[in-house]
Formats: structure tokens, sequence, C-alpha cells
């Protein structure tokens, strides 16, 4: 399967056109940032919500910040992290946005870093895939094609976005 890596922004944007609806996470390039493989789980029942995983490198010299998010197929994009608060899981919306260091990366991953992704119209099941727009402060818009996964590199700890 052909990977999106080194491709310019321009291209990346045609690129993701190419690759929607295929199986399997990719690697997204735009400039300095490369997002790695993102997922996200499957709704459950009627539940109208999930979050979004990945792997986010900046290769520049300068720190960038992942600002804001949106997708076609959601009402309500936002930038979460979840939080211990005693024995409570607690979701805390990230108005800062997420620091990607220069030369370095930020992990979204289950249980931490998420982007949450609200209001979507129409479930998601394991193999679809959706589209979404990373907002970065210096990058600007990086669009990204997310596919819908069981579990991805989880270990296990499902189920802490059941009560949104
Ligand atoms: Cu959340």
């Amino acid at each position: 399967m052909r990977r999106t890596r080194h491709l310019t922004a321009a291209l990346a944007a045609a690129a993701v056109t190419l690759l929607a609806g295929a199986a399997g996470a990719e690697d997204f390039t735009a400039g300095a940032i490369t997002v790695d493989g993102p997922w996200a789980r499957p709704t459950i029942g009627e539940a109208k919500n999930t979050a979004a995983y990945m792997k986010i490198e900046n290769g520049g010299d300068a720190p960038d910040t992942l600002v804001s998010a949106a997708s076609d197929v959601a009402g309500h994009v936002m930038l979460h992290e979840s939080r211990m608060d005693g024995d409570v899981m607690k979701m805390v919306h990230l108005s800062d946005g997420i620091a990607v260091p220069a030369h370095g990366s930020a992990e979204l991953k289950p249980l931490g870093l998420h982007i949450m992704i609200m209001g979507l119209n129409k479930p998601l099941k394991a193999g679809d895939t959706f589209p979404l727009v990373l907002k970065f402060e210096k990058q600007g818009e990086v669009p990204i094609t997310v596919s819908v996964g069981k579990d991805g590199t989880a270990a296990g700890g499902g189920g802490m976005h059941d009560h949104h």
C-alpha cells in the first residue's frame, strides 16, 4: 500500500482523498508534522461519541501546538485529556491545545490525551474511516483520515468514554 510520507502539504490533501476508504491506519505528513496511525474506537450502541488517538511527530526546529480539530461527520470535536481525580477518571478540556515539541512528539492514547468526537452523524464500526482536520498553530490545517479499529495500540482499559 502506498504511504503518504514525505509529501508536501499541498499533496497531502490530495493523498487523503485518495486514501479515504482504505483500510488500516495510515501516516500523514504536512511540512514538519507527521501524524502516525490515527485510529478511533467504534461507537457502542446508540452512542454518538468516540475518541481518536494518534502519535503526532514534529520534525521541525520550532515547537508547534495542536490547537483544534474538526470533522465533517461530527458536530463537535474537542481536545481532551483523561485524568484521575482520586479514583474517578475525568475528562479535561485542553483549552491551550496539545504542545508538540521541536524534534519531539505528542502521543494521544487511551487514558491520556485524545481528540473527543461528539455528535457523530452515523455510528462508526471497525473498518470504517472518517476525515479529521487537525489545526496547528504554525503548520496550519493538516487533513488526516482516521481508521476505526477495535483497540489499536491500547492495552485494554476500554470503556472510559462510556459515560459520555
Ligand atoms: Cu474525552
